[in-house]
């Protein structure tokens, strides 16, 4: 399997993240990426090619202009609003009973309106390193449009959080939806989104949920309990010309392969009735037994189980990187998945 990659994602290194009531060093760092590469080489998991120079359309097709504007020039205005010592951070939101159709014109405004958390910190790197990401998702995509069964778009940062026109979660722009959305474009009819993150990607079902030409599958943490919270649960089905194309499996805090297993073993089903021309799959391994931020139970193996039941549908599938810290193992998992793949391909 080919993987896509590229060095830009070390622009974007944070300082601090907002968790647990504390101000700490992101979990979400370059290592991962590096450790994700030396895997993938340490693996023979085959060539490892660069992303190719990409504009803004296939973005634009994905996310909203005045977002994708906002993004591109949030660092500067912060730097001018707050000096470049510390990471820029939205500090409250629009809640119930308050405003959504006025943007303020202030930065600190501005963040607050186009985020949903305080553990996702922007530097001035972070716009060069989120579309280095979605060039990497890209150029994985088209290697499938040209033909390959398979490739791997190691992104960082990652994106499923990400929605039409906010960030959180460590996610800026959607690699995953912009790489979906250009399947579509290429003329793939229909596209199927399984996302194995421990979180639910909030971000990609609601870019897709009133269409029927982009299933969005996803397998995580029971919103009841765990981030982001408020999207996830089980009777969200998808609306309009939407319903009946979203799926959602919360799953307890706690749960081990057994119970995963069942859950994604439905999920492929849904997937196999849906008969997509391809097949993106959001790659968290966030799901590990060791992950510092979850409490899923799956183990090294089980990663393996999880790549050759998604090869065993027999569809063209790109995998593009989502979340995972624990940092040690974080190649060997993800890896695992794509090598359970290959093995049952
Ligand atoms: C892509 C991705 O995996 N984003 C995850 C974003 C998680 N944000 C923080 C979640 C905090 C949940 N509570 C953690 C408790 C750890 N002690
Ligand atoms: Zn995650």
């Amino acid at each position: 399997m080919l993987t896509v990659y590229s060095d830009a994602h070390h622009a974007h290194h944070a300082q601090f993240e907002l968790i647990d009531g504390k101000l700490v060093p992101p979990f979400e760092h370059p290592r991962r990426a590096e450790m994700l590469l030396a895997q993938v080489q340490q693996a023979n998991l085959g060539e490892v090619l660069p992303a190719k120079a990409v504009g803004l359309e296939p973005i634009l097709r994905v996310h909203d202009p005045g977002y994708v504007a906002f993004l591109q020039t949030a660092w500067q205005e912060w730097v001018a609003a707050h000096g470049d010592e510390t990471d820029a951070l939205p500090l409250n939101w629009a809640t119930r009973t308050m405003r959504h159709d006025r943007i303020p014109e202030t930065i600190d405004g501005k963040l607050s309106y186009y985020s949903f958390d305080a553990g996702t910190p922007i530097m001035a790197g972070t716009w060069h390193a989120a579309t280095a990401a979605a060039r990497v998702a890209l150029t994985a995509q088209q290697l499938i449009t040209d033909g390959a069964a398979a490739a791997f778009g190691l992104c960082r940062p990652p994106g499923h959080h990400a929605a039409r026109d906010f960030y959180g979660g460590y996610c800026f722009l959607n690699n995953a939806a912009i790489a979906a959305q250009a399947f579509r474009d290429a003329g793939a009819a229909r596209v199927a989104i399984l996302d194995v993150d421990y979180h639910h990607g909030n971000g990609t079902q609601a870019i897709f949920y009133d269409r029927s030409d982009v299933l969005f599958v996803s397998i995580h943490g029971h919103p009841k309990q765990e981030y982001p919270y408020f999207l996830g649960y089980e009777d969200e089905r998808g609306s309009g010309a939407g319903e009946g194309y979203t799926y959602n499996y919360p799953l307890l805090w706690g749960t081990d392969w057994g119970m995963y297993e069942e859950a994604l073993t439905d999920a492929l089903q849904h997937i196999q009735r849906y008969a997509p021309d391809v097949m993106v799959i959001s790659l968290g391994v966030d799901t590990f037994e060791k992950d510092p931020i979850s409490k899923f139970r799956l183990r090294g193996a089980d990663y393996h189980r999880m790549g050759a039941a998604i090869a065993r549908l027999g569809i063209p599938t790109l995998f593009v990187m989502e979340g995972g810290y624990a940092v040690e193992e974080i190649g060997v998992n993800a890896v695992n998945v794509l090598l359970g793949f290959e093995a049952a391909s």
